[in-house]
């Protein structure tokens, strides 16, 4: 196992290739981590999405812009599609089917696809509907799909207001729909006011909350399969 210096350093390299928005450097990076045992989530949240953040910073004082982030995002998604077939997450957890989006208006979605990953390593069978997805089209293809969960994203504090009006035409189409909801500017009062059954800060948490939605309840899609976990 590597040792902390040496995870530092790999963690670090990760995330400021993805700031110098150099997409070899890290893929290459993501391949160490994983050859030197480190943990394909760790690497993503440490080391991606670590760098996603300082991007973040660096785009409010204005020293860079949207091509920039562009970029960035480019050099996220090399290494994530080196760490993505080895992300792990806890089986023993409820499982099913869930209908993920982020709503329209809103086009940031690196944060659902974590999402979705930790879905997929999950066991769930996930229907992506995509990014910037109207409202109107979350309620047509729950109909047709029946999911368990709908998973609702939204990144600006703008596009989250389309959240409350999601889940108000959801619950129109059918009462008993299940919805979690997610992204930077919601909490768990803010997802609560909105009607949401669940909200996680995370991918991780993402898929413990459908556990804990779904506790004491059986997935209506996989009722073989209903939670048996721990949390
Ligand atoms: Co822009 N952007 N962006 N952006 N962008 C933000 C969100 C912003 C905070 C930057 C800033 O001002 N500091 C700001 C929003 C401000 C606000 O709230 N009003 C902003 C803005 C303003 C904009 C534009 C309007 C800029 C412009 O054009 N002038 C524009 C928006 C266009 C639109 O959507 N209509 C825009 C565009 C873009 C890019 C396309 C260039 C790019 C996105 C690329 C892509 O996604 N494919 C981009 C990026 C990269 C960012 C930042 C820098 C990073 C977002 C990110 O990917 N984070 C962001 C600043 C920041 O967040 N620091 C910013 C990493 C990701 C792993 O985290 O998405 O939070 P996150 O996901 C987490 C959790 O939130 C949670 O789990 C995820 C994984 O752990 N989660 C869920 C998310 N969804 C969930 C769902 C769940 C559960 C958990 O259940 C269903």
């Amino acid at each position: 196992m590597v040792n902390e210096a040496r995870k530092k350093e790999i963690l670090d390299a990760i995330s400021n290739a993805v700031v110098h928005f150099d997409e070899d450097r890290c893929a290459e990076w993501c391949k160490t981590a994983l050859q030197e045992g480190l943990g394909a989530y760790e690497a993503t949240m440490k080391g991606l999405t670590a760098g996603m953040d300082k991007v973040g910073e660096l785009y409010t004082r204005q020293e860079y812009f949207v091509p920039e982030l562009l970029l960035c995002s480019d050099a996220l998604y090399a290494g994530l599609n080196i760490l993505r077939p080895h992300i792990q997450t806890d089986h023993a957890v409820a499982k099913g089917r869930i209908l993920l989006g982020v709503v329209e208006g809103d086009i940031h979605d690196i944060g659902k696809n974590l999402v979705k990953t930790m879905f997929e390593a999950g066991g769930w069978e996930v229907h992506d509907l995509g990014k910037d997805v109207k409202l109107e089209y979350f309620v047509e293809e729950q109909k047709k799909i029946n999911a368990d969960l709908v998973g609702l994203s939204a990144l600006m504090t703008t596009s989250m207001m389309a959240i409350e009006k999601a889940i108000a035409m959801l619950r129109a189409a059918d009462r008993e729909v299940k919805v979690l909801v997610g992204g930077a500017p919601l909490n768990r009062e803010i997802a609560a006011g909105f009607g949401a059954d669940g909200y996680a800060e995370d991918a991780v948490s993402a898929v413990q909350e459908a556990c804990r939605i779904f506790r004491n309840r059986t997935v209506r899609r996989c009722p073989q399969t209903a939670h048996r976990g721990t949390g």
